[in-house]
């Protein structure tokens, strides 16, 4: 009898539910080490591990229905440790889950097929190396980089309370949604999980799970060498309630420990699920190389035998194993969602205008009058700082928008994000209807959290001080390449915190958010491009912006005299022109450098040069003008060009041409007043001109 005949004969129905349970787990462990093998490249064995987890929150625990993986009330699934991605394309397969576009359109077909599975890893397959949010649907987020996953749960968890309390009606719990999230020791040594989970512990939670896989494996071996701290006792610490399993293949310990979460409301759970990477591999179970390799065909065989499973047999979905899922998650979620939509529709009988937010909210729409009371600001030499005119702007967006929420990792009085309006309120455990959000000092939780909150469909901000976006730029990557429309708003751009030093003044910074693909990065030049960038930003839905805002005053240029600051939603303009639009000279300035510019134009057509001023709030939002306009604002035949950037230099040679000029910097800056430091490294009108009348010599 060869093993698909005892397979075939174990499989017979009637099965119990025990077997079907075995059957199932067993699928996915399969799958997993078959798509491993094939692809030649993944990471078998802690699919093979925690195939009973998986299993178990899906099939047992989860209120998700496959139909609709975007229906609002459904339970989270984030997988942290994404390189166990084979879990998750293998569950997405079993529950038989479908597709989405990103127009949030239910597609009809299967998010992940066998074929994907087939062909995991390869060129356009839904079965990729890492959950892909945007690429497979039923993935909540992308995961990957280690601890990111965990930290953006937090975020969903945050967004869940704060939805449950503005929308909530007594009889209409229409969120009430858990977050269920899997990590391993990576994400447990990680720094960000460790932000995280500290704000999750002081926000009391109670809607948010992390299961830890405790298996003492990484890739370089057992945990010893690493990570030895008393991990239960740490997020005791953090004011989780802590819990145990000691058996990873002991499912009904499993779904006790989720069921103790589910009753535990005032804080986070922290299941350690004790488990062997490798789970039966003979010669490769509880080592590191079954962490990040294919198992080997002899050792597939080996192991496929010691789970009664056929030898030869490959991406085998056993008879009654979809069905399996069909009778738990499916008629489940099919069930819970069914009774949400009876639901939503006699709470939008009650509260139509409740539901319609929530219904804009869920296609990233905008309410009507959205943008009503942005302000406009006069004329006013002396000016006002970029951060005092993003908290203006903020103030009335966050009125106009009800889904639009907030806050600084504890800089909010600094980079003027709190939002001050009567009403507005703090989140916290007992007041989960505040929009303003305390991060703590706490900039790369913040990145994730931001995400999370996005992902949740609210339209949210984060804000520190430029030079440290770099404590959160990993979360911001992720937001690019997750389509988010995400908002992170960073004051103090360059030296205008002169004391403060080297330290705090950032130089790199807008090269390298600049070099991040699909991220708009904006830096206005004064309180009116400001309030026109935030116009521009708000109405994106598939694209994240970061503000690089002044901490000192700017001048409000005139714009009677000169161009309009619609122009910002151009990415670049003409501010000031030579007579007739003839130009021989063109200054190209951001931010603080655009006044400066100006008065250099001035000093240069008081001399009878023809100089232009072009204000370039961003490059990525210019790049994507059509070439006609790109020309009409920066002429080919205008070599003599000067940019003025009190950042690095890095990348301008592309607007400036060979013969163009950059003044920027080339240090790290220094401690001193703005004044002197301006003058320092040549931000001052004179050596502006002198430039420019260098480089017009050629
Ligand atoms: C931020 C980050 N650093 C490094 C990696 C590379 N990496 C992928 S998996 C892994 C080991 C993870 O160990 P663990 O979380 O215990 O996973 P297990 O092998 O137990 O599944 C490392 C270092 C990564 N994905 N992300
Ligand atoms: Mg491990």
């Amino acid at each position: 009898m060869d093993g698909s005949q005892a397979l075939t004969r174990k499989t017979k129905y009637p099965m119990t539910d025990q077997e079907l349970d075995q059957l199932s787990i067993n699928t996915i462990r399969t799958l997993s080490i078959d798509a491993v093998q094939q692809a030649k490249s993944g990471h078998p064995g802690t699919p093979m591990a925690l195939a009973p987890l998986v299993y178990t929150l899906w099939n047992r625990v989860m209120q998700f229905d496959p139909e609709d993986p975007i229906w609002p009330n459904r339970d989270r699934f984030v997988l942290s440790n994404g390189h166990a991605s084979m879990l998750l394309w293998s569950i997405l397969h079993l529950t038989g889950t479908k597709a989405v576009n990103a127009d949030y359109e239910r597609l009809g077909q299967p998010s992940v097929t066998l074929d994907d599975i087939r062909r995991f890893r390869q060129l356009d397959s839904k079965a990729p190396g890492h959950p892909e949010y945007h690429w497979v649907s039923g993935v909540e987020t992308t995961s990957g980089p280690l601890g990111q996953g965990v930290a953006t749960g937090v975020g969903m968890a945050i967004a869940q309370k704060w939805l449950a309390a503005r929308y909530n009606r007594p009889g209409f719990n229409l969120f009430d949604y858990r977050i269920y999230a899997v990590c391993g020791d990576g994400c447990m040594m990680e720094g960000v999980a460790s932000e995280a989970a500290s704000l999750a512990g002081h926000l009391g939670l109670g809607n948010l799970c992390w299961v830890f896989d405790n298996n003492h494996i990484t890739i370089e071996g057992n945990t010893r060498i690493t990570f030895t701290e008393d991990i239960a006792a740490r997020f005791q610490g953090y004011g989780w309630n802590v819990l145990r399993v000691g058996d990873a293949n002991d499912i009904d310990r499993i779904e006790t420990a989720l069921d103790v979460f589910k009753r535990t409301l005032d804080r986070p759970t922290f299941i350690i699920l004790d488990s062997h990477i490798g789970y039966g591999s003979p010669h490769k179970q509880d080592t590191a190389a079954a962490h990040g390799e294919p198992l080997g065909e002899d050792e597939v065989r080996l192991t496929k035998r010691s789970y009664g499973w056929p030898e030869d047999a490959q991406f085998l979905v056993p008879d009654g194993v979809r069905e399996h899922f069909a009778a738990g998650i499916g008629v489940r979620g099919a069930k819970a969602r069914r009774q949400w939509a009876d639901l939503f529709a006699s709470y939008a009988t009650k509260n139509p205008e409740l539901a319609n937010e929530i219904d804009l909210m869920q296609r990233r729409e905008l309410p009507l009058e959205w943008d009503k009371n942005l302000p406009v600001f006069p004329t006013d030499p002396k000016g006002i700082a970029g951060r005092d005119a993003s908290g203006k702007v903020l103030n009335v967006l966050a009125q106009n928008i009800p889904w639009f929420l907030g806050g600084s990792a504890d800089l909010g009085p600094s980079n003027k994000t709190t939002l001050k309006y009567e009403g507005a309120g703090d989140f916290q455990a007992d007041s989960p209807a505040g929009k303003n959000l305390h991060f703590g000092i706490r900039e790369h939780a913040m990145g994730a959290i931001v995400n999370g909150l996005s992902l949740s469909k609210l339209r949210a901000f984060g804000a520190s001080f430029f030079i440290f976006c770099d404590y959160a730029r990993p979360a911001i990557r992720l937001s690019s390449l997750m389509e988010l429309p995400t908002i992170f708003i960073f004051t103090h751009d360059a030296m205008g915190d002169g004391e403060d030093g080297p330290t705090h003044q950032p130089v790199e910074q807008l090269a390298s958010l600049r070099a991040i693909p699909g991220l708009v990065t904006l830096r206005p030049g004064d309180a009116n491009e400001v309030v026109e960038a935030y116009r521009y930003v708000i109405q994106l839905r598939h694209q994240p912006a970061i503000f690089a805002l002044s901490r000192q005053a700017l001048p409000t240029l005139d714009r009677a005299k000169y161009a309009s600051a619609k122009g910002v939603a151009q990415g670049a303009y003409v501010l000031a022109d030579a007579p007739g639009g003839d130009p021989e000279v063109i200054l190209i300035a951001s931010g603080s450098e655009v006044s400066l510019a100006v008065e250099a134009y001035e000093e240069l057509v008081k001399d009878g040069v023809r100089a232009r001023v072009v204000s370039m709030p961003s490059w990525d939002i210019f790049e994507r003008q059509t070439p006609d306009y790109r020309k009409s604002v920066l002429p080919p035949s205008v070599k003599a060009r000067v940019a003025i950037e009190q950042a690095s230099t890095f990348g301008w040679e592309r607007y400036v041409g060979e013969k163009g000029r950059v003044i920027g910097m080339h240090t790290f800056g220094a401690s001193a007043p703005l004044k002197e430091l301006q003058k320092k490294f040549g931000f001052v009108p004179d050596q502006v001109v002198a430039v420019a009348k260098e480089v017009l010599r050629g």
